[in-house]
Protein backbone atom coordinates (compact mmCIF):
# COMPACT_ATOMS: atom_id res chain seq x y z
CA UNK A 1 0.00 0.00 0.00
CA UNK A 2 3.18 2.21 0.91
CA UNK A 3 4.66 1.17 -2.01
CA UNK A 4 1.92 2.12 -4.90
CA UNK A 5 1.43 5.44 -2.81
CA UNK A 6 4.63 6.47 -3.21
CA UNK A 7 5.26 4.84 -6.49
CA UNK A 8 1.91 6.11 -8.18
CA UNK A 9 2.80 9.88 -8.54
CA UNK A 10 6.22 9.01 -9.73
CA UNK A 11 4.62 7.31 -12.20
CA UNK A 12 2.68 9.78 -13.34
CA UNK A 13 5.55 13.02 -13.27
CA UNK A 14 7.57 10.43 -14.85
CA UNK A 15 4.47 10.29 -17.89
CA UNK A 16 4.43 13.75 -18.05
CA UNK A 17 7.70 14.19 -19.22
CA UNK A 18 7.85 11.00 -21.60
CA UNK A 19 7.98 11.45 -25.39
CA UNK A 20 4.14 9.33 -24.99
CA UNK A 21 3.01 11.91 -22.10
CA UNK A 22 3.96 14.71 -24.19
CA UNK A 23 2.12 13.36 -27.62
CA UNK A 24 -1.26 12.84 -25.94
CA UNK A 25 -2.01 16.65 -25.03
CA UNK A 26 -0.73 17.55 -28.62
CA UNK A 27 -3.18 15.01 -30.15
CA UNK A 28 -4.81 11.27 -28.76
CA UNK A 29 -2.24 8.41 -29.32
CA UNK A 30 -4.09 5.33 -28.13
CA UNK A 31 -0.69 3.99 -26.27
CA UNK A 32 -0.83 1.93 -23.23
CA UNK A 33 -0.18 4.32 -20.18
CA UNK A 34 1.49 2.61 -16.59
CA UNK A 35 -0.96 1.87 -13.84
CA UNK A 36 -4.27 1.77 -16.51
CA UNK A 37 -7.40 -0.24 -15.51
CA UNK A 38 -10.16 -1.75 -17.77
CA UNK A 39 -10.12 -1.56 -21.21
CA UNK A 40 -8.59 0.59 -23.92
CA UNK A 41 -10.53 3.89 -24.43
CA UNK A 42 -13.35 3.28 -27.21
CA UNK A 43 -12.68 5.36 -30.65
CA UNK A 44 -15.59 3.28 -32.63
CA UNK A 45 -19.37 2.15 -32.71
CA UNK A 46 -18.67 -1.30 -31.79
CA UNK A 47 -15.94 -0.55 -28.87
CA UNK A 48 -18.51 1.72 -27.14
CA UNK A 49 -20.86 -1.11 -27.26
CA UNK A 50 -18.16 -3.80 -26.15
CA UNK A 51 -17.16 -1.11 -22.98
CA UNK A 52 -20.83 -0.63 -22.29
CA UNK A 53 -21.63 -4.33 -22.07
CA UNK A 54 -18.80 -5.00 -20.15
CA UNK A 55 -20.03 -2.53 -17.41
CA UNK A 56 -23.20 -4.50 -17.82
CA UNK A 57 -21.89 -7.72 -16.99
CA UNK A 58 -19.52 -6.57 -14.20
CA UNK A 59 -22.74 -5.30 -12.26
CA UNK A 60 -24.48 -8.13 -12.47
CA UNK A 61 -20.98 -10.45 -11.62
CA UNK A 62 -20.33 -8.17 -8.68
CA UNK A 63 -23.85 -8.78 -7.56
CA UNK A 64 -24.54 -12.44 -8.01
CA UNK A 65 -20.80 -12.86 -6.60
CA UNK A 66 -21.66 -10.84 -3.50
CA UNK A 67 -25.41 -12.41 -2.79
CA UNK A 68 -23.26 -15.92 -2.99
CA UNK A 69 -20.70 -14.85 -0.50
CA UNK A 70 -23.79 -13.37 1.62
CA UNK A 71 -25.55 -16.76 1.32
CA UNK A 72 -22.35 -18.49 2.71
CA UNK A 73 -21.96 -16.01 5.39
CA UNK A 74 -25.05 -16.73 6.71
CA UNK A 75 -25.31 -20.13 6.10
CA UNK A 76 -22.06 -20.44 8.54
CA UNK A 77 -22.88 -18.25 11.16
CA UNK A 78 -26.41 -18.94 11.60
CA UNK A 79 -26.77 -22.69 10.99
CA UNK A 80 -23.50 -23.10 12.89
CA UNK A 81 -23.23 -26.37 15.38
CA UNK A 82 -23.48 -23.96 18.15
CA UNK A 83 -26.43 -21.62 16.92
CA UNK A 84 -28.67 -24.42 15.24
CA UNK A 85 -27.86 -27.96 17.58
CA UNK A 86 -30.88 -30.12 15.99
CA UNK A 87 -30.80 -29.43 11.95
CA UNK A 88 -34.20 -29.35 9.92
CA UNK A 89 -34.53 -32.74 8.34
CA UNK A 90 -36.52 -30.65 4.97
CA UNK A 91 -35.47 -31.78 1.68
CA UNK A 92 -37.56 -30.22 -0.94
CA UNK A 93 -38.87 -26.88 -1.19
CA UNK A 94 -41.08 -26.28 -4.54
CA UNK A 95 -41.08 -22.69 -4.59
CA UNK A 96 -37.28 -22.36 -3.74
CA UNK A 97 -36.15 -24.80 -6.30
CA UNK A 98 -38.12 -23.12 -9.16
CA UNK A 99 -37.12 -20.16 -8.07
CA UNK A 100 -33.28 -21.27 -8.29
CA UNK A 101 -33.80 -22.26 -11.67
CA UNK A 102 -36.15 -20.16 -13.15
CA UNK A 103 -33.95 -16.53 -11.86
CA UNK A 104 -29.91 -17.96 -13.63
CA UNK A 105 -32.05 -18.42 -17.10
CA UNK A 106 -33.69 -14.52 -16.29
CA UNK A 107 -30.24 -13.54 -15.89
CA UNK A 108 -28.26 -15.52 -18.75
CA UNK A 109 -31.47 -14.06 -21.13
CA UNK A 110 -30.76 -10.45 -20.19
CA UNK A 111 -26.83 -11.34 -20.59
CA UNK A 112 -27.64 -12.96 -23.90
CA UNK A 113 -29.49 -10.12 -25.35
CA UNK A 114 -27.05 -7.83 -25.93
CA UNK A 115 -24.71 -9.81 -26.32
CA UNK A 116 -26.24 -11.28 -29.85
CA UNK A 117 -26.51 -7.51 -30.70
CA UNK A 118 -23.02 -6.70 -30.01
CA UNK A 119 -21.69 -9.55 -32.54
CA UNK A 120 -24.26 -8.78 -35.03
CA UNK A 121 -23.23 -5.21 -34.50
CA UNK A 122 -19.63 -6.56 -34.91
CA UNK A 123 -20.03 -9.30 -38.14
CA UNK A 124 -22.65 -7.24 -40.19
CA UNK A 125 -20.60 -5.13 -42.30
CA UNK A 126 -22.40 -1.40 -42.80
CA UNK A 127 -21.85 0.10 -46.34
CA UNK A 128 -18.20 0.88 -46.82
CA UNK A 129 -16.87 3.60 -47.72
CA UNK A 130 -12.96 2.56 -48.07
CA UNK A 131 -11.47 -1.17 -48.02
CA UNK A 132 -8.45 -1.85 -46.20
CA UNK A 133 -6.49 -5.45 -47.07
CA UNK A 134 -3.89 -6.26 -44.32
CA UNK A 135 -2.00 -9.49 -45.26
CA UNK A 136 -0.81 -10.88 -42.45
CA UNK A 137 3.16 -12.06 -42.99
CA UNK A 138 5.83 -13.44 -40.97
CA UNK A 139 6.34 -11.02 -39.19
CA UNK A 140 4.65 -7.87 -40.51
CA UNK A 141 1.92 -6.51 -42.06
CA UNK A 142 0.90 -5.30 -46.03
CA UNK A 143 -2.03 -3.29 -46.38
CA UNK A 144 -3.47 -2.43 -49.95
CA UNK A 145 -6.12 -0.43 -50.87
CA UNK A 146 -8.08 -1.91 -53.32
CA UNK A 147 -10.64 0.95 -53.85
CA UNK A 148 -7.87 3.82 -53.97
CA UNK A 149 -5.50 2.71 -56.49
CA UNK A 150 -3.10 0.14 -56.96
CA UNK A 151 -0.32 0.81 -54.21
CA UNK A 152 0.28 -1.87 -51.78
CA UNK A 153 3.27 -1.00 -48.84
CA UNK A 154 4.79 -3.10 -45.59
CA UNK A 155 4.30 -2.27 -41.72
CA UNK A 156 7.00 -3.02 -39.67
CA UNK A 157 7.94 -2.57 -36.26
CA UNK A 158 10.53 0.33 -35.85
CA UNK A 159 13.33 -1.71 -33.99
CA UNK A 160 15.84 0.91 -33.11
CA UNK A 161 14.23 2.71 -30.14
CA UNK A 162 16.37 5.77 -31.37
CA UNK A 163 14.69 5.99 -34.49
CA UNK A 164 11.06 6.10 -32.64
CA UNK A 165 8.99 9.47 -33.02
CA UNK A 166 8.10 11.24 -30.10
CA UNK A 167 4.48 10.22 -30.42
CA UNK A 168 5.34 6.11 -30.97
CA UNK A 169 5.58 3.59 -28.09
CA UNK A 170 8.22 1.44 -28.11
CA UNK A 171 7.19 -2.10 -29.57
CA UNK A 172 4.17 -0.47 -30.95
CA UNK A 173 5.17 2.02 -32.97
CA UNK A 174 6.14 1.14 -37.13
CA UNK A 175 7.79 2.61 -40.09
CA UNK A 176 4.37 2.94 -42.33
CA UNK A 177 0.90 3.02 -40.47
CA UNK A 178 -2.35 2.07 -42.29
CA UNK A 179 -3.98 5.41 -42.21
CA UNK A 180 -7.93 5.84 -43.05
CA UNK A 181 -10.40 8.79 -42.62
CA UNK A 182 -12.48 9.53 -39.39
CA UNK A 183 -15.62 8.99 -39.34
CA UNK A 184 -15.79 6.62 -42.40
CA UNK A 185 -16.82 2.94 -42.28
CA UNK A 186 -13.83 0.82 -43.15
CA UNK A 187 -14.14 -2.47 -43.77
CA UNK A 188 -10.69 -4.52 -43.54
CA UNK A 189 -9.96 -7.72 -45.19
CA UNK A 190 -7.54 -10.29 -43.95
CA UNK A 191 -5.61 -13.03 -45.15
CA UNK A 192 -2.61 -14.86 -43.60
CA UNK A 193 0.67 -15.46 -46.40
CA UNK A 194 1.51 -18.51 -44.69
CA UNK A 195 0.60 -18.77 -41.22
CA UNK A 196 -2.78 -17.51 -38.90
CA UNK A 197 -2.46 -14.34 -37.54
CA UNK A 198 -4.56 -12.09 -36.45
CA UNK A 199 -5.44 -8.45 -36.73
CA UNK A 200 -6.76 -6.55 -33.52
CA UNK A 201 -7.61 -3.44 -32.53
CA UNK A 202 -8.99 -2.88 -28.69
CA UNK A 203 -9.72 0.78 -29.70
CA UNK A 204 -11.98 -0.08 -32.26
CA UNK A 205 -13.58 -3.24 -30.50
CA UNK A 206 -12.04 -5.69 -33.88
CA UNK A 207 -10.23 -8.71 -33.34
CA UNK A 208 -9.97 -11.12 -36.49
CA UNK A 209 -8.28 -14.01 -37.74
CA UNK A 210 -5.89 -13.73 -41.06
CA UNK A 211 -6.06 -16.84 -42.29
CA UNK A 212 -3.99 -18.34 -45.20
CA UNK A 213 -6.26 -19.35 -48.44
CA UNK A 214 -9.47 -17.69 -46.95
CA UNK A 215 -10.66 -13.52 -46.66
CA UNK A 216 -11.74 -12.45 -43.22
CA UNK A 217 -13.54 -9.25 -43.04
CA UNK A 218 -14.35 -7.08 -40.19
CA UNK A 219 -15.43 -3.23 -39.94
CA UNK A 220 -14.77 -0.13 -37.97
CA UNK A 221 -15.67 3.32 -38.06
CA UNK A 222 -12.91 5.72 -36.31
CA UNK A 223 -14.83 8.51 -34.31
CA UNK A 224 -11.72 10.49 -33.13
CA UNK A 225 -8.47 11.39 -35.19
CA UNK A 226 -5.07 9.37 -33.84
CA UNK A 227 -2.87 6.80 -33.70
CA UNK A 228 -4.60 3.75 -32.50
CA UNK A 229 -2.37 0.69 -31.56
CA UNK A 230 -2.98 -3.20 -31.65
CA UNK A 231 -1.07 -5.99 -32.27
CA UNK A 232 -1.12 -9.85 -34.38
CA UNK A 233 -3.22 -12.26 -31.88
CA UNK A 234 -2.79 -15.16 -32.82
CA UNK A 235 0.89 -17.39 -32.08
CA UNK A 236 2.76 -17.28 -35.23
CA UNK A 237 6.07 -18.16 -34.96
CA UNK A 238 9.39 -16.26 -33.32
CA UNK A 239 8.20 -12.69 -33.77
CA UNK A 240 4.65 -12.77 -33.16
CA UNK A 241 5.10 -10.38 -30.49
CA UNK A 242 7.27 -8.20 -32.93
CA UNK A 243 4.14 -7.11 -35.86
CA UNK A 244 2.34 -4.38 -34.33
CA UNK A 245 -0.85 -2.63 -36.14
CA UNK A 246 -0.24 0.86 -36.07
CA UNK A 247 -4.12 2.96 -37.31
CA UNK A 248 -3.35 6.24 -38.33
CA UNK A 249 -7.08 8.37 -38.38
CA UNK A 250 -6.76 11.45 -40.06
CA UNK A 251 -8.91 14.01 -41.81
CA UNK A 252 -10.68 13.46 -45.20
CA UNK A 253 -8.78 15.96 -47.10
CA UNK A 254 -5.10 14.43 -45.23
CA UNK A 255 -6.02 10.92 -46.14
CA UNK A 256 -7.05 12.24 -49.93
CA UNK A 257 -3.20 13.53 -49.89
CA UNK A 258 -2.04 10.21 -48.19
CA UNK A 259 -3.51 8.48 -51.28
CA UNK A 260 -1.66 10.29 -53.29
CA UNK A 261 1.82 10.32 -52.46
CA UNK A 262 0.96 6.67 -51.68
CA UNK A 263 0.17 5.96 -54.77
CA UNK A 264 3.54 7.18 -55.79
CA UNK A 265 5.55 6.29 -53.43
CA UNK A 266 4.86 2.62 -53.66
CA UNK A 267 2.91 1.84 -56.92
CA UNK A 268 2.37 -1.77 -57.25
CA UNK A 269 4.03 -3.83 -60.18
CA UNK A 270 1.31 -6.42 -61.06
CA UNK A 271 4.14 -8.39 -63.23
CA UNK A 272 5.59 -9.79 -60.40
CA UNK A 273 4.09 -11.57 -58.03
CA UNK A 274 3.42 -10.50 -54.49
CA UNK A 275 3.83 -12.96 -51.30
CA UNK A 276 -0.10 -12.49 -51.03
CA UNK A 277 -0.62 -13.71 -54.69
CA UNK A 278 1.92 -16.61 -54.10
CA UNK A 279 0.13 -17.72 -51.11
CA UNK A 280 -3.01 -17.52 -53.15
CA UNK A 281 -2.49 -19.20 -55.85
CA UNK A 282 -0.62 -21.93 -53.29
CA UNK A 283 -3.93 -22.28 -51.50
CA UNK A 284 -6.47 -22.36 -54.39
CA UNK A 285 -4.31 -24.96 -56.62
CU1 LIG B 1 1.22 -12.80 -36.53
Amino acid sequence: MRLSRLTIPAVLAALAGSPIGRALADGFVDAPVPWEMGLRPPASPVAEYVHSFNNELLVIIVAISAFVLGLLLYVIFRFGEKRNPVPSKTSHNGLLEVAWTVIPVVILVAIAVPSFRLLFLQLNTPQADITVKATGKQWYWTYNYPDNGKFEFDSLMIRDKDKLRADQPRLLGVDNEMVVPVNKTVRVLTIGAEVIHAFAVPSFGIKIDAIPGRINETWFKATREGIYYGQCSELCGKDHAFMPIAVRVVSEQAFATWVDEAKRKWARDDSAPTNFAAADQATTR
